[in-house]
């Protein structure tokens, strides 16, 4: 019995796990549990198994020992429909995009994507109307936008927003992207999905792989390992602001969800998908001009699930292209999944009118309900809230405002809440307009709002309660490990700049002269010349840097260019105080750090608490006393957070998930020009070893032939 018992898990670890190979290494699978059929929730900062799949396991492991008619190892080309041993039979997207029932098997859910130049408003949209909130599959490949005609936008299979990724916790998620994009190389990152085990798969250029390059696929194998609203994107380039974009949402039985009780409809359609919107090609505003009709880096419109109108300030008129419906049925309560992919630099209000809005998740971690009026929220956020459709059935104005940074340009953009029953017209109350909109009432995570206490219908990130318990390494008064990230903006003068022979790299925003670049410790990040988790050896030890560590060419320079890298010891807890020296008014930069979810210890001003690097400490500790009077027991995790103009935020996480993890502000001129680090958690044996194939790439420096 127990030669059988070694042999079944033996052909399950094989089977099932095909993205990992582990003959390469000393690397010891059993140490992730890898083969058995566990996922992982991260609530509360610690990995706990989920005891979804056990049931179901002793039914594989029958089922393997078995000879089955037509089933086969997982096939070098995948096709719906394919019988798998240890997985059945390959599903397509909307196969995938199923209710999710506690005991049910687990599926291979395949995606077939082809990345390609589009335009808006071609002649698709003479044959057919893009139904795009449910965005599973390509039913017509037409692309509106708010009716303005763009050009040299990327689409995956001419849909925008992208297809979406729907499937259930446990799920193997495999994506063939098709790069037929001419001269455009590009990764794709799945925003919020931890991939621990698939660390090769994270999409991150020159951190976990090579750039796809143009003509050529590449295969994303990953887990649906953690719950919630999640969403992918390219992390090369602009190519987001291009329209490389999608959502994903990893569902489990509904019973399991904490909030369960509070909604009675969780539709795959109920995606809020909101979007910045530029006129012009995004190239066009990067580095970025100081003069003419393309300053900085401001967007033109704002979209919802990809659709809208413009007001064209010549004809003041609306182009008559369609807007966002939401269809509701009287009575009932519904989730909602808004996911923020903002490109550019300002965060946006959305709330809906005559109804509240009940957040009971943020970036997919579960919170205690909080009843609010207004969300605002900042690149890469996703808030989960419920809705009750308790109102007099009508129509109903959907409204998002662009804040913060360009909040001069009056931007505004709406959707529909339509009951049933109701006529197919616009709402009876007049159009709302950017400075008479819907009433903001409680509003959420408002921009340089640190909630102090001064302001009732405020409410902060800070204030959100986990669901679940916390990790008390966590709540402890220090953890193992602890670092200060201060960012800034250093502006160049035209002596600095243009030095003939240097070539820094920099942008222009709105307002600069000549141009800045973003530094993290007095650092601004330069990609490795090849991957940092496949190929460090390729990488000159003396180009990889921290805030202690910095290369020579950097001496007596204000601004040091090179790979930063923050190496932490697997398993330690973790604490990073980010804060803003920069103080541009208006501004806040949203943060994303990628394979975890970190807790929101605190939010503060810089003003209030006077923080410098001398007294950091002592205002930190303030700050922590004031929560410990709260009973803070339980701060909320999150994958995306927006320090406050001038302000600071302190995270903390535990370190459980080896690998190279990107740290980057999600606004994504700051991304290209270095406002981003590597987090490099544990060392090289503490991850899967490299799948055998995996593209390489690096410098080519021939010697000179003799
Ligand atoms: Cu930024």
């Amino acid at each position: 019995m127990i030669t059988n018992k070694l042999i079944i898990s033996f052909l399950l670890f094989s089977l099932t796990e095909i993205a990992l190979s582990f003959k390469q290494s000393s690397f010891n699978p059993k140490k992730f549990k890898v083969g058995t059929f566990k996922s992982y929730s991260r609530s509360g900062g610690l990995w706990k198994t989920n005891n979804f799949y056990k049931e179901i396991e002793a039914e594989i492991n029958s089922r393997l020992s078995n000879e089955e008619d037509g089933y086969t190892d997982m096939p070098e080309e995948i096709e719906v429909g394919q019988k798998v041993r240890g997985w059945g039979i390959v599903a397509g997207p909307e196969e995938c995009a199923r209710e999710c029932v506690a005991g049910a098997r687990p599926r291979i859910c395949y995606y077939d994507w082809t990345v390609q130049y589009y335009n808006t408003n071609n002649g698709a949209c003479d044959l057919c109307v893009p139904k795009t909130n449910s965005s599973i599959t390509s039913d017509c490949q037409c692309i509106y936008g708010d009716g303005y005609n763009v050009s040299g936008m990327l689409t995956v299979n001419r849909m925008f927003p992208g297809p979406s990724i729907q499937v259930c916790l446990g799920d193997l998620v495999v994506v063939n992207l098709k790069n037929m994009a001419d001269g455009q190389d590009m990764t794709i990152h799945w925003h919020g999905i931890y991939q621990m085990n698939y660390q090769h798969y994270d999409g991150v250029p020159f951190v976990t792989q090579c750039p796809i390059q143009s003509g050529t696929s590449f295969r994303y194998i990953w887990r649906a390992q953690n719950i919630g609203t999640h969403w992918w994107h390219s992390h090369a380039g602009l190519q987001q602001a291009k329209l490389l974009e999608g959502a994903i949402v990893i569902r489990q039985p509904k019973e399991a969800d904490y909030n369960h009780k509070l909604y009675d409809c969780d539709n795959f359609d109920n995606i809020i998908f909101l979007n910045d919107w530029m006129h012009s090609l995004a190239d066009e505003h990067f580095p970025g001009t100081t003069g003419g009709s393309r300053i900085g880096q401001r967007p033109d419109n704002i979209l919802i699930d990809g659709q809208g109108q413009w007001l064209n300030p010549a004809t003041g008129q609306f182009t008559n292209t369609p807007l966002a419906v939401i269809n509701v049925e009287p009575g009932v309560r519904y989730r909602f999944r808004l996911i923020n992919t903002i490109s550019w630099d300002c965060p946006l209000q959305f709330s809906i009118q005559s109804h509240n809005l009940t957040i009971i998740a943020s970036d997919g971690e579960n919170v205690k309900p909080v009843v609010v009026n207004t969300i605002t929220s900042f690149a890469a956020e996703r808030y989960d809230f419920i809705l009750n459709a308790d109102q007099k059935p009508g129509n109903y104005w959907v409204e998002v405002r662009l804040i913060g940074f360009c909040f001069d340009q009056e931007i505004i953009q709406f959707g529909i809440l339509r009951y049933s029953g109701s006529q197919l017209t616009e709402p009876k109350l007049a159009r709302p307009t950017y400075n008479n909109p819907i009433a903001t009432g409680i509003t959420f995570n408002n921009i340089g709002e640190v909630c102090d206490g001064s302001n009732p219908k405020e409410i902060c990130v800070k204030n959100l309660e986990s669901a679940d318990p916390v990790d008390p390494r966590i709540l402890a008064e220090k953890t193992d490990v602890q670092f200060f990230l201060p960012f800034t903006f250093h502006d160049y003068t035209k002596d600095e700049l243009f030095e003939p022979g240097t070539y820094q790299h920099y942008m222009v925003p709105n307002g600069s002269p000549t141009g800045v670049v973003p530094l993290i410790n007095g650092i601004t990040n330069r990609l490795a010349t090849s991957p940092l988790l496949t190929q460090v050896e390729n990488i000159p030890p003396s180009e990889i840097c921290d805030g202690t560590k910095k290369p020579q060419h950097c001496e007596n320079k204000t601004v040091c260019e090179c790979t930063h890298v923050l190496q932490i010891a697997l398993n330690s807890s973790v604490e990073f105080v980010i804060y803003d020296n920069d103080r541009t008014a208006n501004l806040s930069h949203p943060f994303h750090l990628h394979g975890y979810g970190f807790h929101v210890m605190a939010q503060g001003s810089q003003d209030k608490v006077k923080l410098t690097p001398k007294n950091i400490h002592k205002a930190l500790q303030l700050d922590r006393q004031k929560y410990k009077l709260n009973s803070y027991s339980r701060p909320p995790v999150k994958d995306s957070l927006a320090v406050p103009p001038n302000g600071y935020t302190i995270i903390r996480f535990i370190a459980d998930n080896p690998g190279y993890w990107f740290y980057h502000c999600h606004i994504l001129p700051h991304l290209m020009v270095g406002m981003s680090l590597v987090v490099h958690v544990g060392g090289p044996s503490d991850v899967p070893p490299t799948p055998p194939g995996f593209p390489t790439c690096g410098n080519f420096q021939p010697r000179i032939p003799k």
